[in-house]
C-alpha cells in the first residue's frame, strides 16, 4: 500500500495546483512553519507547501501550542515571497482562512465558518487554526510562511479542549479524503493568493470572506488593551480590519495584530 507521502505526491502530479507549487513532505518534524521558515532561508521557491504527520512542537498565536497528534490531521505551510511591506502581511492570514473554508466544503461538505481572524469553525467548535509568521532583511520580507492546522479525523481531544475543538470527521460522522483536503487547499490557496497579491489588498476575497464570516451581524466583545468594549460585526475593510458598530453608531475598524474579539456567548 502506497504511504501518505507517496498518494500525495502522486495526487499532486495530476493537480491544477501543482503547477506552480512544490511539495515537502515528513512524517515527524517539530513545526511545519518552522521548516517552512528553515527552507526560507536557502533558496527555495515561493510555493513550496511544507506537510507533516505529526507535530512534535506545533505552535498556536502568541506561545501557544497547537495539538498535533499523527495519522489523522493536516499540519502544512506555505512558503511566500511577497513584494508587499510587512505591513500587509497579516492580510495572508484572511485569505488562508476563506480558502481552508472553501476547500472544507467541497471536500467535506461541511458548513465551514471563519472566526475572524484566523479559526474555522464548525457549529461553534474550533476545526482549524493559522499562524502566519514573517522573516524580515533590510529593506522588506524575506520570507512569509503561512500555516495551517486542520482537524480531520480526529476523534478524541484531551480535556481541555473538549468543549472548544472539533474535527471535520466528528461533525460529518464519516472518514474525511485528507489527501484530498490537502491538495483542494493548495489550490484554493494559491488562486485567492495570486488574486490578493496582485491587488495588494482584500478587495477580491472581500464579499467571499464576509458571506463566510461566523462573527458577521454577532456581538462581539473587542479585548483592546485601550480599552474594551462590545459592539456589532459588520464585515471587513479591503484591509482585514473587522469592523465593529459600537452602541453609539460609530465603526472602529480593528485590527487583528492589536487586539483579540469574542463572541459573546462561548466561544464564537
Ligand atoms: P491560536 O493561538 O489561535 O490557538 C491555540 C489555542 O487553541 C491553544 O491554546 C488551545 O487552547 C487550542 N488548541 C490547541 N490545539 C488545538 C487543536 N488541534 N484544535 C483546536 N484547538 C486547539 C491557532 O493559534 C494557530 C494554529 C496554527 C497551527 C498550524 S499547524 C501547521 C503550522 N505549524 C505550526 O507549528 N503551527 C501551524
Amino acid at each position: 500500500m502506497a504511504s501518505w507521502k507517496e498518494e500525495l505526491q502522486s495526487r499532486m502530479e495530476k493537480h491544477a495546483a501543482g503547477k506552480e507549487t512544490s511539495l515537502l513532505c515528513f512524517d515527524i518534524i517539530d513545526s511545519t512553519n518552522e521548516e517552512a521558515k528553515r527552507q526560507g532561508m536557502t533558496d527555495a521557491p515561493e510555493g513550496l507547501f511544507v506537510v507533516a504527520d505529526t507535530q512534535e512542537k506545533g505552535r498556536g498565536r502568541r506561545g501557544r501550542s497547537w495539538e498535533s497528534p499523527g495519522g489523522e490531521n493536516i499540519y502544512m505551510s506555505v512558503l511566500l515571497r511577497p513584494s508587499f511591506g510587512p505591513e500587509q502581511a497579516s492580510m495572508v492570514t484572511l485569505v488562508a482562512a476563506l480558502s481552508v473554508a472553501k476547500a472544507i466544503r467541497l471536500i467535506a461538505g461541511l458548513p465551514a465558518m471563519i472566526k475572524w481572524p484566523n479559526d474555522i469553525v464548525i457549529d461553534g467548535k474550533k476545526a482549524v487554526g493559522i499562524l502566519t509568521e514573517l522573516t524580515l532583511k533590510e529593506g522588506g520580507i524575506e520570507s512569509l510562511v503561512c500555516g495551517i492546522g486542520i482537524n480531520v479525523n480526529q476523534k478524541e481531544f484531551p480535556e481541555e479542549l473538549k468543549q472548544t475543538a472539533t474535527s471535520l470527521c466528528l461533525e460529518k460522522g464519516e472518514q474525511i479524503d485528507r489527501t484530498g483536503l490537502i491538495l483542494a487547499v493548495m489550490k484554493t490557496f494559491w488562486e485567492d493568493y495570486r488574486a490578493f497579491s496582485g491587488r495588494g489588498d482584500l478587495s477580491s476575497i472581500r464579499e467571499e470572506y464576509e458571506a463566510l464570516l461566523v462573527n458577521r451581524d454577532r456581538q462581539v466583545r473587542v479585548l483592546d488593551p485601550k480599552g474594551e468594549y462590545t459592539g456589532i460585526a459588520k464585515g471587513i475593510n479591503e484591509k482585514g480590519e473587522l469592523l465593529v458598530e459600537k452602541e453609539d453608531g460609530q465603526v472602529e475598524a480593528v485590527y487583528a495584530g492589536e487586539v483579540s474579539v469574542r463572541g459573546i456567548y462561548g466561544y464564537v
